[in-house]
């Protein structure tokens, strides 16, 4: 299968949150490539990440970065790849910074940012799915399956734990 959804993040650090988006594509059985592509520290890679992304038939990138947080926006600006910001979350200021960073994209240069963390990083995953979905009835079947379970999964009525 073509991989149609590229992850990628900032640093190492950042793995343990986007490997949640990559557990939930593990779970649709979407294929999906997972790099660590910095905008300070691999400028170039970044670059040619971007630039090269839709000639290799990327159709979504999930990015997520903490702090600082420029890899969206820049490999926002640099393909028309749709971007699904992550937020990651920062020791220091608690993703807020990341937030900020990524979600006040000025006009003409959108991405789609998600919340701060590990549920942001999941819904990328799904939000991705539901792109892909749109021209792959199978995988929209699996993503109405996956809805269905996790629907028929909340207890009615609390229980003490
Ligand atoms: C960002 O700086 C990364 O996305 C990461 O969230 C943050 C900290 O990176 P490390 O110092 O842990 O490599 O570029």
């Amino acid at each position: 299968m073509v991989t149609r959804v590229g992850i990628v993040m900032g640093s190492q650090s950042d793995w343990p949150t986007m490997r949640e988006a990559a557990d939930v594509l593990d779970a649709l059985q979407v294929p999906y490539e997972a790099k660590i592509v910095s905008a300070h520290r691999t400028p170039q890679r970044m670059a040619d990440y971007a630039e090269s992304a839709a000639g290799r038939g990327l159709h979504v990138i999930i990015a997520g970065a903490g702090g600082a947080a420029h890899l969206p926006g820049m490999l926002a600006a640099m393909t028309r790849v749709p971007v699904l910001g992550v937020p990651v979350q920062s020791k220091a200021l608690s993703g807020v910074d990341s937030l900020h960073s990524i979600v006040q994209m000025p006009k003409g240069v959108p991405v789609g940012t998600l919340a701060i963390g590990p549920a942001g990083a999941a819904n990328a995953g799904l939000l991705a799915a539901a792109i892909l979905a749109n021209t792959d009835e199978k995988l929209a079947e699996r993503l109405t399956a996956w809805r269905a379970a996790q629907t028929a999964a909340v207890p009615d009525e609390p229980r003490d734990e």
